[in-house]
């Protein structure tokens, strides 16, 4: 028997779609949708592809050939995932053409096929601009934040394993027919939307209430490949599951919504464009996430608890390991994401000095400080926080040149959003020195716990 297909991704025109009703509909809801008409004007879509609609190798290899780059062995599973290798754009695209020049020859589908994932393309060609985000996913407090700061700053961990592995979440998918990605849901639990430049890719979705039936009984692990004949023995619930099944098309975006659990198949040759995300409509899925890992990493080291000088120390260091950030540096981010809303808000709320239009940013802003306040206050109840030696001084912090740019950044990009792009939005000085003066005085200027961030968010949400 095979898979019960129960839901239908819509399909919308994205140009027809305001903002407004994607959250309402999409995010909100965190559902997923298929939007189209919004990569016209992609270089991408120009210089990748030749008319037929096949990707033009010739081009990727020459301008890009060098990049070395992470390669999936689709037939060859290491525990969760795929076995990864590194090599060139070039190299890869030599296996690629010589692979389906042999399938041609031979009508067989070969069992080795190779899938180049997580490029972060725009980290190493800045200058080349390949595509624009949608508007509809620029409201990205994760790769806003990654274009100024590093999640998480441990020689041992990521930055030793290769700066640029956690240098942003934007990435280039390249992959002939046949390449897929196993059952997962996304990093940190959150968002991400994927654009086909050119191929189609098969996507099946299982929404978060059912993800327990691709689970084994105690939650540990989980369906690999849905297609697999071991699924329905190894795992109970999974022919319960109703899956919902799309085919993406070119030139169309997939939205991914959070937790939602997805096995992807590139129907033909396919190269696309994805990035992960989240704001304050997921932020908690991401929140969540952490303080499982968390609970996950402890249990496993809970042996050595009694003979260890800083156990906590220890969970933590685990943690960012495992999950790419630790507590500490999730709320760090929170702490400068804030502080920048606050900023943002002085800014706009200053009606002798405003420059562009404030209505529709302004609700967005103050939603922005009200999630991360719910966070912190979770994050308060862990109670791991006397000793954390986290201290983040918000004087410091409004002289320091990259929280400056930071705030510019966000001002752009939520202007972007609301189409205010061409007028002056970055963040007026004088307007900070008046915040600064009425603002330290009743909120204090340190924050070193989740109890603190909370407070300041208070004294923050009282000046909108
Ligand atoms: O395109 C793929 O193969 C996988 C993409 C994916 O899983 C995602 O965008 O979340």
């Amino acid at each position: 028997m095979g898979l019960k297909i129960g839901g239908e991704v819509e399909k919308v025109d994205g140009k027809l779609l305001s903002y407004t009703d994607f959250v309402e509909k999409y995010l909100v809801k965190n559902q997923p949708v298929i939007l189209t008409g919004l990569m016209d004007h992609w270089r991408a879509c120009k210089d990748w592809v030749l008319d037929n609609g096949d990707p033009n190798f010739r081009f990727l290899s020459t301008y890009f050939g060098n990049s070395r780059v992470q390669v999936a062995d689709c037939g060859m599973r290491e525990f969760t995932d795929q076995k990864r290798m590194e090599m060139s754009v070039s190299e890869f695209i030599d296996q690629w053409t010589q692979l389906s020049a042999a399938r041609k020859d031979s009508g067989s589908d070969g069992n080795s096929l190779l899938y180049l994932k997580d490029w972060h393309f725009v980290k190493e060609y800045p200058d080349y601009v390949a595509y624009s985000t949608p508007k509809f996913f620029c409201d990205d407090w994760l790769n806003l934040y990654l274009d100024k700061y590093t999640m998480h700053n441990d020689p041992d961990t990521c930055q030793n394993r290769n700066e640029i592995i956690c240098s942003d979440y934007r990435f280039v998918y390249m992959g002939a027919k046949g390449t897929w990605t196993p059952l997962h849901a996304d990093v940190f639990r959150s968002y991400s939307w994927s654009a086909n430049v050119c191929g189609r890719k098969q996507w099946y979705f299982l929404p978060p209430s059912q993800r327990h039936l691709v689970f084994d009984r105690h939650m540990k692990s989980s369906v690999y490949n849905i297609f697999e004949e071991g699924c329905k023995s190894n795992f109970t619930g999974f022919e319960e599951a109703i899956w919902w099944e799309c085919t993406q098309e070119k030139n169309e975006i997939i939205f991914v919504p959070s937790g939602w659990y997805h096995q992807v198949h590139n129907l033909e040759d396919t190269v696309s464009i994805n990035h992960n995300w989240f704001n304050g409509h997921n932020i908690s899925w991401v929140w969540d996430l952490l303080l499982r890992e968390y609970h996950e990493a402890r249990e496993y080291i809970e042996d050595i608890k009694d003979i260890s000088d800083n156990f906590e120390g220890l969970c933590q260091r685990n943690l960012a390991a495992n999950a790419g950030m630790n507590f500490y540096d999730f709320f760090v981010f929170m702490v400068r994401f804030s502080f920048a809303n606050l900023v943002l808000l002085c800014n706009l709320t200053n009606t002798k000095k405003l420059s562009w239009s404030s209505s529709e940013v302004v609700p967005l802003v103050i939603f922005n400080l009200k999630s991360t306040q719910c966070i912190a206050l979770e994050m308060e109840s862990t109670g791991q926080w006397k000793n954390s030696g986290v201290t983040i001084d918000l004087r410091e912090t409004m002289e320091d040149q990259t929280f400056m740019e930071f705030c510019n950044l966000m001002a752009r990009t939520y202007g972007a959003i609301y189409e205010q792009s061409e007028k002056k939005s970055d963040t007026d000085k004088a307007v900070l020195e008046d915040m600064e003066l009425s603002f330290f005085d009743f909120s204090g200027s340190r924050i070193c716990t989740p109890e603190d961030l909370v407070t300041f968010i208070d004294c923050a949400l009282k000046l909108s």
